[in-house]
């Protein structure tokens, strides 16, 4: 895959963005009874004016981004990211929230009890490799997301929550190799790409805050913690140098918009390709 203009990427990802949740309807969920499991209301069909993507990234702290981001009519946040304490930078609106499998399967992050994962939609993903069938995914995932999934929709059936289908991640992989002149790592993209992507389906518009990094750049992991690398804004896992530069392709805004922090997109449904 070469390089092409901004507008024919664009429309390549409008045209191979298909969200995709685990709906029920495949095995092995079909017959574990799961299409009675998941929300009533597919994901697809929810739609917003505004939307912010808010990134984790340390260079979001002493932002002051925080009205801006409230000024939107729905919010992504990702995984353990909090707004208590750092609404001057995140605001404090929360309406979808994209978590990975570690989050729902490791103790630490106290996925039943935490007040984090309480408000708005919650997405799950888990790292299923690249083209397995969903039987073998489901009795080996990266880290096990099925059995608090469960739980949490018995418990708490009326905040909706999805979980991701692998499907939709790996075709999100393809795009971005597909779109690189190196081969990239056949590790699945970061919850930022998939969320951009997402809110793109979702959303008339959508800014994205501090994927492309700022005059605010830092090796600060995270604006919630104490740690420092530079693999979390560059990548190491993720192929996500290369999301970020597809996405600075797209970008509509102007260059200074950019260095502070934001990336405007046009929501797919508002672009005739
Ligand atoms: O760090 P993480 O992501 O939760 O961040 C969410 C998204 O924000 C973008 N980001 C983050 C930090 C930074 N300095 N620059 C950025 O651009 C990325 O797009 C990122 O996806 C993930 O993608 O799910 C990830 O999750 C963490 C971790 O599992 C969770 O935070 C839970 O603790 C991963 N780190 C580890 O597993 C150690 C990270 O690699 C990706």
């Amino acid at each position: 895959g070469g390089r092409r203009s901004g507008v024919q990427l664009y429309c390549e990802l409008k045209r191979r963005t298909r969200i995709q949740t685990v709906d029920g309807t495949e095995e092995p969920f079909s017959s574990l009874g799961w299409a009675r499991l998941v929300p009533p209301l597919p994901l697809q069909e929810s739609q917003y004016q505004s939307c912010a993507v808010v990134m984790s990234a340390g260079a979001v702290l002493n932002s002051s981004l925080g009205w801006e981001i409230d000024s939107h009519d729905a919010v992504l946040r990702f995984n353990a990211a909090p707004i208590k304490g750092f609404e001057r930078d995140v605001g404090t609106k929360t309406t979808i929230r994209i978590i990975n499998s570690q989050i729902v399967a490791r103790p630490k992050h106290q996925f039943n009890s935490s007040s984090l994962y309480r408000d708005g939609t919650l997405l799950v993903w888990d790292p299923a490799p690249y083209s397995s069938d969903l039987t073998q995914w489901f009795e080996k995932p990266d880290f096990d997301l099925f059995s608090p999934y469960v739980q949490q929709r018995r418990l708490r059936p009326e905040q909706p929550f999805y979980i991701l289908h692998p499907e939709f991640i790996w075709s999100l992989w393809d795009l971005i190799q597909d779109n690189t002149e190196d081969q990239i790592q056949p590790n699945p993209p970061s919850s930022g790409f998939t969320g951009i992507l997402l809110m793109m389906s979702l959303c008339r518009e959508v800014s994205v805050y501090e994927f492309i990094p700022s005059v605010r750049r830092t090796d600060l992991c995270h604006y919630y913690e104490r740690y420092h690398d530079d693999a979390c804004t560059l990548g190491a896992y993720h192929p996500l140098l290369y999301e970020k530069l597809l996405i600075q392709r797209i970008h509509q805004g102007h260059q200074d918009q950019l260095r502070r922090g934001k990336v405007t997109l046009r929501g797919f449904r508002t672009v005739q390709c």
